[in-house]
């Protein structure tokens, strides 16, 4: 089940210069930054708020290590805007197998690595009326963690 939105998904060309702007204009600070080799990015989350579930919701910041990674090639064409949201649940997995029964194109087979040891897939913005959709559970909420 879907319980959150768990990040904002912002696609930008200078990662510190935007973690200022974000940080003089709202006060929102930096919780955590990572680079995903494997998705191309570096990225800054910041903290919004904390859910009832347990989880938080953020805003990803992020800059493209690649010119042919996904957010790379988004930039050259659209300029820093919105990227994808992401809504967080405790079961990546079935969700997204549930939702793909539904017809629309998840894009991995298995979910893969996203920030902070969380398992992430994204959903086809074309069959999503134009918005990249991610879908994650946060480590520490990932019931598949157990099984280990
Ligand atoms: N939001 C909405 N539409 C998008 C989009 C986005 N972020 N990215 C691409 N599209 C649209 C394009 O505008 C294009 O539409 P038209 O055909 O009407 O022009 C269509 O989708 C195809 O776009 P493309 O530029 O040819 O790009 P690709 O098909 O090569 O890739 C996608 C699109 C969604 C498969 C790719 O971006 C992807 O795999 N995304 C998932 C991974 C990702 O985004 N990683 C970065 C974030 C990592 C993280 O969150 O941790
Ligand atoms: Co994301």
């Amino acid at each position: 089940m879907l319980t959150r939105i768990d990040h904002i998904g912002i696609a930008c060309f200078d990662l510190d210069a935007t973690v200022e702007f974000y940080r003089a204009t709202y006060g929102f600070e930096v919780f955590h930054t990572e680079v995903n080799d494997e998705q191309g990015v570096r990225e800054a989350m910041l903290l919004v708020n904390e859910t009832s579930d347990g989880g938080a919701t953020y805003l990803q910041l992020l800059e493209p290590t690649r010119e042919d990674s996904a957010v790379g090639k988004w930039l050259a064409k659209n300029g820093e805007g919105v990227h994808h949201i992401a809504f967080g649940t405790g079961d990546v997995d079935g969700d997204a197998a549930a939702i793909r029964d539904k017809g629309v194109r998840v894009l991995y087979d298995e979910p893969r690595h996203g920030t902070m040891g969380s398992r992430i897939t994204f959903l086809h913005p074309k069959d999503c009326h134009g918005v990249l959709t991610e879908l994650v559970t946060s480590a520490g909420l990932d019931p598949a963690e157990d099984a280990h």
